[in-house]
């Protein structure tokens, strides 16, 4: 299976430990490297148009999109995760590849430090593996209590 990964470079420290998860599981379960494609975006707002530019070029299975917003003292927060959510789900459902909502959305950097590589796992991992699970749709038949993609 081959799978695109776009990464949010706001927070990069964060968002790096995302795709190192993200990355590592992908290998982990056997897909193998030159069939995992990054791109970065600037922020996490721009990860739907970088999810759509990544699944329109590259012939992927599906695409993590990975980022972190942190509340501030203005609403960007609102207006960016509504946006990513509300993305990434509308090319999900206009096109047959899954968009995967890897992004952390925290009051505090220690809160997402936490869940990128700390205490609470990491997000990226999960991420790669709904991405795995999400391809894998498509490869099933709809049998029985089973359903599925597959003809
Ligand atoms: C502007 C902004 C702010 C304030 N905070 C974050 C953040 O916490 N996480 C993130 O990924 N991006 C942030 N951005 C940048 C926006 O996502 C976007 O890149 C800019 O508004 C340009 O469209």
């Amino acid at each position: 299976m081959r799978f695109g990964i776009v990464v949010a470079e706001w927070n990069a420290k964060i968002t790096e430990s995302l795709y190192q998860g993200a990355c590592e599981t992908l290998l982990s379960c056997g897909v193998d490297a030159s069939n995992i494609h990054r791109i970065n975006v600037p922020g996490s707002f721009e990860l739907p148009s970088g999810a759509k530019f990544i699944a329109s070029n590259q012939k992927v299975d599906a695409v993590i999109c990975l980022g972190c917003v942190i509340q501030g003292e203005t609403r960007h927060f609102d207006f960016i995760c509504q946006a990513v959510a509300t993305g990434l789900t509308n090319l999900s459902i206009a096109t047959s590849i899954p968009f995967i909502f890897g992004v952390l959305t925290t009051n505090t950097e220690e809160q997402a430090l936490e869940r990128a590589g700390g205490i609470h796992g990491n997000k990226g991992t999960e991420a790669a593996i709904s991405a795995i699970k999400m391809a894998g749709l498509k490869s099933q038949k709809s049998d029985g209590n089973k359903i599925g993609f597959g003809k």
